[in-house]
């Protein structure tokens, strides 16, 4: 498959990045049954990660400025574009040695995400967009799942975190939403989740609380695949507020209008 400049650097960077992951992961697994746990390695292997790409990327792409998870905002002198990075989405589940995490790399052009790479080293799948050239994983071209009916759908979620977040508003929302679809999933790894759907692995998929670095690639990925995103009100401010419901035209609809009914008694 051919794939534009700007993909290749993304690219590279996210495979470099994830073969650090990789032996980190398999050191992780060894480190299970101690009693501390892998806590500090898997700091570290976040760290190194992070590092690389931002090393190759400066490298890549002079000027252009960064939003890290660990490093936080970095300036650039180019004044147009911005790197969204996250080296490690779905941390809990590394630190577990479960293999669904992923490296999410987007690229903002004006404000406007034109690039995504959401990379899975464990299992080496690679998932790629560009703005207006349709997302693949690995070669293979992606589309969005095409039931329409929430009762035969699969939808993913995410859970708040301990000390963070409304666990009430979630068990609201999970009710909601169990009531009406084939099943629900948590994977633990947002741009894993997004791109999953845009896979059609799943047919949606709903979480609140998210950081810009989480989604920023996943949301291209479903654009691309032709799917349809929005944020809890509705609107396109999911970077902002960090809220997403996702899904083809007809689940997308649907299940914002599901996660947000009122509570209903038992
Ligand atoms: P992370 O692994 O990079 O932290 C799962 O629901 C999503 O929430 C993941 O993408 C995960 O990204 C993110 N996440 C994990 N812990 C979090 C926390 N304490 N606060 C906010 N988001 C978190
Ligand atoms: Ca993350």
């Amino acid at each position: 498959m051919a794939r534009s400049a700007l993909l290749n650097v993304m690219v590279q960077a996210a495979m470099k990045a994830g073969r650090s992951l990789s032996r980190d992961f398999g050191e992780v697994q060894n480190l299970q049954v101690s009693m501390k746990g892998p806590g500090d390695y898997v700091s570290q292997a976040d760290r190194k990660a992070e590092d690389i790409l931002f090393t190759e990327l400066s490298k890549a792409r002079p000027g252009y400025a960064f939003l890290m998870e660990e490093r936080g905002a970095v300036a650039g002198d180019d004044g147009q574009h911005r790197w969204l990075v996250d080296p490690l989405d779905g941390t809990t589940n590394f630190l577990h040695g479960i293999p669904l995490f992923a490296i999410s790399i987007a690229l903002e052009r004006q404000g406007q995400i034109v690039a995504g790479v959401v990379y899975n080293p464990a299992m080496d799948e690679l998932y790629t967009a560009e703005r207006g050239g349709g997302a693949f994983m690995n070669d293979r071209r992606l589309r969005v799942a095409g039931r329409t009916k929430l009762t035969d759908a699969v939808i993913g979620c995410g859970v708040p975190h301990l000390g963070r977040g409304q666990h009430g508003n979630f068990l609201v929302e999970l009710r909601n939403v169990m009531a009406e679809v084939s099943g629900v999933r948590r994977l633990g790894s947002a741009s894993l989740d997004l791109a999953y759907v845009a896979a059609g692995r799943m047919d949606g998929f709903w979480e609140v609380g998210l950081s810009a670095w989480d989604i920023a690639a996943g949301l291209l990925l479903i654009r691309e695949a032709g799917g349809f995103v929005s944020d809890f009100a509705g609107g396109q401010e999911m970077l902002e507020g960090g809220s997403v419901v996702a899904g083809n035209e007809v689940i997308q609809r649907a299940l914002l209008k599901t996660v947000k009914k009122p509570v209903t008694p038992r």
